[in-house]
């Protein structure tokens, strides 16, 4: 009896977390966002992060300022956009661009296409422009109520804290070189820009509190001696990601142990 409750809440947990992920965009015209929006790494890890673009679709909107105009919805034939990271926080290991969609199936646009000459990777300032644009004979690429990346990128966490990684100058545009989501007089009413944050631990800091001290030894004492699948395995208690919780864990919270951020 129990366990079947137990069974029908979690599905019902897996549903609404499902509902409230594609909610927590608006629904009318497309989200560009830095997927996952929100990460929490440990200092000195890699961890991979996208640029994703949500809901284009075959529909154009009256221009709620200007009724004799309409403003695309989707129909996407090419983009251009910004991603910044602070060069202090993270370093750039590599990227790859998720375009045509016939070669990566979770990317962007159709085949035709070509890279725009203004694409630039500054490792050194923490900028990734990428531009891109399809031509004749493409198709226009719609994903109503689906995402899809532009990139993926990966990144080494160099020192704790909480940053933002920011998406700016977003520019989404038709076949016809109209911009999608944005009105006659510029303004992006339906395109919807979401920049992504993440926190980035103290190895040893395995609540998150920024510090390191002893309720996260306890932690990691339970979990010590533990692998991926062990009954007392805690994921958190793994500092250098290499599946289990052993000595070089201890390591690192001994070298923290005390320290705030
Ligand atoms: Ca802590
Ligand atoms: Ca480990």
């Amino acid at each position: 009896m129990w366990k079947r409750i137990l069974k029908v809440s979690f599905a019902l947990l897996l549903f609404f977390s499902a509902v409230m992920g594609a909610k927590s965009f608006p629904a009318v015209g497309p989200s560009v966002y830095v997927a996952p929006q929100s990460i929490t790494v440990y200092e000195g890890n890699t961890f991979d992060v996208s640029v994703k673009i949500f809901n284009l679709t075959n529909i154009s909107i009256q221009d709620p300022k200007n009724p004799d105009f309409w403003i695309p919805l989707g129909n996407l034939y090419g983009f251009d956009h910004e991603f910044h990271w602070d060069p202090a926080a993270f370093g750039y290991v590599t990227h790859t661009v998720t375009v045509p969609v016939e070669d990566y199936p979770e990317g962007v646009l159709y085949y035709p296409v070509f890279e725009m000459p203004v694409t630039n990777l500054d490792e050194v300032a923490g900028i990734y422009r990428l531009a891109y644009s399809s031509y004749f004979p493409a198709a226009s690429f719609n994903n109503p109520d689906l995402s899809n990346s532009t990139f993926t990128m990966t990144l080494t966490a160099k020192k704790a804290g909480t940053f933002t990684l920011s998406l700016v100058n977003v520019e989404l545009s038709t076949k016809e070189g109209k911009k999608i989501g944005v009105d006659v007089e510029g303004y992006p009413t339906f395109l919807h820009v979401f920049s992504g944050s993440v926190k980035v631990k103290m190895r040893g800091d395995v609540d998150g509190n920024n510090r390191v001290d002893g309720s996260d030894f306890y932690e990691v004492a339970r979990a010590y001696g533990s692998a991926l699948g062990s009954s007392n395995w805690n994921p958190e208690c793994d500092f250098n990601k290499d599946n289990k919780v052993d000595k070089s864990d201890l390591t690192d919270l001994s070298k923290n142990y005390g320290k705030r951020i």
